[in-house]
């Protein structure tokens, strides 16, 4: 078999964009100089404007992390009983469910999306359903308009959990304007970061004053406590590195877009290696590339593929695997059945993230995707080496 030299350094499915140093200082300089730490500062009132901007929201509420802004979000909605949502998610998803004492009904995903399917949705409302639940995930956005529809012949609300989908587009429609209220995450492995952080884009102006109180302790003002609020807010450095980030978003998308067509090109023609392209009508932010293997006619198993990447340096992700449907606190709710979520069992079980970010080089591609090739029941690295990877030979 052809040898390819493992990664000198490991080779992780994310790295976060960083400002730059200087300008990071400059911020701790005006900081340092208001003595004003957090509890809405300078920062904090500059960024929500721009952010507001940004994502063309009628409104916005800025948090100290995603997970606590869509936990006050269902608070703020007043929401109760059952939510439907997806199992093809992050952990946080559901568990914030489960903190408001909601329980979340799982409903299968869109093959081609990955996304709630709203064919699905309507076979899982009860008297208790108040909202549904759905994630754009891994960026690409939901069929928010059967979504609608739906909620609206049932009178339901609709909370979607955009983590990954910041700078996303539909139809030239922000993402976070969809949807009674949207839910962004900051942390330090998405696309556009606060290092840790949240923020929440709404239509209805009067939630604004449930989610300030709820996120300060319910504090009114000094003599007032209106709710047993919590504390969630976003603090100024988070707020300043938001800021200089808002100026690099749109050039880490463009160099995910650049190394994602690397990606696609190179796995196009790998036997059992299947991933998406643009859906129509869509400005993607390319968060990262995910990939599903077909062991059949691949060769190995997913898992199999996860562990010999490793061996080379490269630490894949099964997002998200195992699904939330089947965690320890979930998987005796009746819509955890697997027979419920077929689609959703299967996409977990075969799906891979690889690595993807604007600092990773274009060589680096082409060397995860020979050590894929290489390992293809039928081996395409001969044909591959003839194109792409005669400078991957001759660095060996
Ligand atoms: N809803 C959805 C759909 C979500 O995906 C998430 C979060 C949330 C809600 C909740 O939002 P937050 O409350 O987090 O704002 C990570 C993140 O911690 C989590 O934010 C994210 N989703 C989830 C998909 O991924 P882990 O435990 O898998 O990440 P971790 O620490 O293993 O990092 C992944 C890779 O990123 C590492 O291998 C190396 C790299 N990395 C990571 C960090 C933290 C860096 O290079 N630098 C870093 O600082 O959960």
């Amino acid at each position: 078999m052809t040898q390819i030299k493992p990664f000198e350094k490991p080779i992780y499915i994310s790295r976060p964009p960083l400002p730059d140093r200087t300008a990071v200082y400059r911020k701790i300089d005006e900081i340092w100089d208001s003595q004003w730490l957090t509890n809405v500062g300078a920062q904090h009132l500059q960024f929500e404007k721009k952010l507001k901007a940004y994502l063309d929201a009628s409104n916005i509420s800025l948090f100290c992390n995603g997970t606590l802004a869509l936990q006050l979000a269902c608070q703020a909605l007043r929401l109760s009983g059952e939510v439907i949502t997806t199992p093809f998610t992050f952990a946080a998803t559901p568990h914030v469910l489960y903190w408001n004492r909601i329980a979340p009904v799982f409903c299968d995903i869109d093959p081609e999306t990955y996304n709630l399917d709203p064919n699905l949705i309507e076979n899982m409302i009860t008297p208790n359903t108040t909202a549904i639940l759905p994630v754009h995930v891994f960026g690409y956005p939901c069929d928010t308009q059967g979504i609608r529809e739906i909620a609206d012949r049932y009178g339901l609300r609709v909370i979607y959990d955009a983590a990954h989908a910041f700078g996303v587009e539909v139809s030239g429609e922000k993402i976070g304007n969809f949807g009674d209220l949207s839910m962004f995450s900051f942390h330090a492995t998405k696309i556009y970061h606060t290092l840790e952080g949240g923020a929440l884009t709404f239509k209805d102006e009067s939630l604004r004053e449930r989610l300030e109180f709820a996120k300060n302790f319910g504090f009114k003002n000094e003599e007032n406590i209106v709710v047993p609020g919590i504390n969630a807010k976003m603090n100024e450095f988070q707020a300043a590195i938001g800021l200089l980030m808002l100026d690099l978003v749109g050039e880490e998308i463009e160099k995910r877009k650049h190394l994602t067509m690397v990606y696609r090109d190179r796995l196009n023609e790998i036997p059992g290696i299947y991933f998406r392209t643009e859906r129509p009508k869509v400005k993607h932010n390319y968060y990262n590339f995910i990939i599903t293997v077909d062991e059949n006619k691949f060769g190995i198993s997913r898992d199999e593929l996860y562990n010999a990447l490793k061996q080379y340096n490269i630490y894949t992700r099964r997002y998200f695997y195992p699904l939330c449907s089947q965690f320890q606190c979930y998987r005796n709710y009746p819509s955890s059945a697997a027979e419920n979520l077929p689609v959703a069992e299967k996409i977990s079980k075969s799906i891979l993230t690889l690595p993807l970010y604007g600092s990773l080089e274009e060589e680096d591609i082409h060397k995860i995707s020979d050590v894929i090739a290489l390992h293809a029941k039928r081996n395409t690295y001969a044909f591959n080496l003839r194109s792409t990877c005669v400078s991957h030979q001759d660095r060996m």
